[in-house]
């Protein structure tokens, strides 16, 4: 029979709605491999000769979505190293431009399996990522400026891309603006199914 595709889950929301440590806990407890594309661009920003470093460097602290290519190429490239059949991305696809380059590229060879989406007010979410800050996280744009652009370009560019999945009855929704016991259970009874 023909090699299985990579399996792949999305994880959108809102700046510090919780994606990595939520990402985190599903590693821990099933067999995906974790891929941030922030962090991916983060590497990539802070590798020596990197062509793109310094418009990574500007989109970010703008809170501006990388072109596609940029970001789907390091994807593309850590799920082919990887060899792993099960992958979290978490933070992509964050536009239409986002998505429309995966899909180009990406459709044939992965499937997408649903898009978990992390819920949180725009208050909460923003005060974890200040606190965050706060305690020397070294990001850029952990400050209330940089965190105002990141969250209209969330609500701009990043709900709709939300919408469309969920048009195609492909969200599973956690309210994260809670302890992260609660959010863990809520995970389980979705991950959990999946494997046995
Ligand atoms: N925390 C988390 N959950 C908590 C809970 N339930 N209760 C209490 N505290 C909680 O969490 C944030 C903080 O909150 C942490 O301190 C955590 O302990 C605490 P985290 O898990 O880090 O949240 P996350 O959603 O991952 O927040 P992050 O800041 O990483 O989200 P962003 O979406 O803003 O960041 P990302 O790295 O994805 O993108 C950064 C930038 O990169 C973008 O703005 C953009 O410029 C660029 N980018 C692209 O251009 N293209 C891409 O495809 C991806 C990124
Ligand atoms: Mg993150």
């Amino acid at each position: 029979s023909a090699a299985q595709k990579p399996q792949i889950v999305f994880v959108l929301g809102a700046p510090g709605s919780g994606k990595g440590t939520v990402c985190k806990n599903i590693v821990d407890n099933y067999k995906f491999v974790h891929l941030s594309a922030g962090d991916l661009l983060r590497e990539e920003q802070n590798t020596e000769g990197s062509e793109h470093g310094d418009l990574i460097k500007e989109y970010i602290k703008l809170g501006k979505i990388v072109p596609v290519e940029i970001t789907c190429g390091l994807l593309k490239r850590a799920i082919e190293k990887s060899g792993s059949s099960h992958f979290l991305v978490d933070g992509f696809p964050r536009n239409q431009n986002n998505l429309d380059g995966w899909e180009k590229v990406m459709s044939e060879c992965v499937d997408v399996k649903f898009v978990l989406f992390l819920d949180c007010t725009e208050e909460v979410c923003t005060q974890r990522c200040l606190n965050r800050g706060a305690q020397g996280s070294g990001r850029t744009d952990d400050n209330l400026d940089s965190l105002k652009k990141r969250f209209n370009t969330y609500s701009n560019e990043t709900m709709p891309i939300i919408k469309h999945y969920d048009g195609k009855s492909m969200v599973r929704r956690v309210d994260s603006d809670r302890t992260l016991p609660e959010i863990f259970e809520d995970i389980k009874k979705i991950f959990t199914p999946l494997v046995s």
